[in-house]
């Protein structure tokens, strides 16, 4: 029997465990009015001189070029983190990545504001940049933070449900769904999974939040320390220097030393970092 997709929503109050369970057989899932708009509007304004400043400096054909985007929110926005490590986004990660490293980190954390008369993206998985495939195995999840509500006008992300389980092309003949939801929710989608930004035939943008979390002994989408150095990831809570990467993972891999630096050992509130260590450095 052919199996069945479905793009499942859930309310905000919804089990991690319920939703990686929909996101591992579909491929993505959706939660609902997760954050409430002051949260969301904290976020969105600390994005949006960058946005304007920088954000047309990534154009080309797969970015597209009436959309603007931001990457390493945490280097100039410590109002991303509460969305970056939302307890809910952490459970959900834990499921599907913990069972296959000790670990996972942030692999990319960019903003991305479709404007009106952008054309579909073309549909890619993200997982592409690592080289291989592992069957069972998931290299990445992508979560997508809806900014502003996303509508099938405004260029809501296109999800092809149930393509992270085949190995066909799906960029001619797939058959997406939109990922539509308020501002304030959030969808999860595997890294195997086919999908691409929306076509805005809205009159106004569309912006979302996409952070991708990777096992953690595989090599970071972005460079996450010279995106976000010491001097600032040191501003930000162990979840989120975990999350950036300035933790071993397991007893070696990733160690370093600078002189002068300092050992924090993780926090007993800090539930996801047991057994591991800590790592940052002072400029000392
Ligand atoms: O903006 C979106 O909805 C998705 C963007 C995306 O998939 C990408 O750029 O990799």
């Amino acid at each position: 029997m052919t199996p069945t997709y479905e793009l499942a929503a859930f309310a905000a109050d919804a089990d991690a465990d319920d939703v990686a369970e929909a996101l591992r057989h579909n491929g993505a899932a959706v939660v609902h009015n997760v954050l409430d708009d002051d949260t969301i509007d904290r976020c969105a304004a600390e994005l949006r001189p960058e946005f304007d400043a920088r954000g047309e400096l990534q154009n080309n054909d797969f970015n597209g070029y009436t959309t603007r985007r931001i990457s390493s929110v945490l280097a100039y926005s410590p109002a991303s983190a509460p969305l970056i490590a939302h307890p809910l986004v952490l459970g959900v990660a834990d499921a599907i990545l913990k069972p296959h490293c000790l670990a996972y980190r942030i692999g990319s954390a960019t903003g991305i504001e479709i404007h009106p008369g952008e054309g579909n993206q073309v549909l890619h998985t993200d997982d592409s940049i690592y080289p291989l495939r592992v069957p069972g195995l998931e290299f990445q999840i992508g979560v997508m933070w809806a900014l502003t509500d996303f509508t099938e006008e405004n260029g809501a992300t296109r999800l092809v449900l149930g393509s992270h389980k085949t190995d066909d092309y799906f960029s001619e003949h797939a058959d997406p769904v939109h990922a539509v939801m308020p501002k304030g929710s959030v969808a999860f989608y595997m890294g195997s999974l086919w999908h691409g930004g929306g076509a805005n035939r809205s009159d106004s943008p569309r912006m979302g939040l996409i952070n991708t979390y990777a096992l953690g002994w595989l090599r970071q989408e972005v460079n996450q320390y010279l995106a976000v150095p010491p001097e600032i990831a040191q501003q930000y809570d162990p979840v989120i220097r975990r999350l950036l990467g300035y933790t071993k993972h397991g007893d070696s891999l990733g160690h370093g030393h600078r002189p002068g630096g300092a050992r924090v050992p993780h926090t007993p509130d800090d539930k996801s970092q047991t057994g591991l260590d800590l790592w940052v450095w002072d400029e000392g």
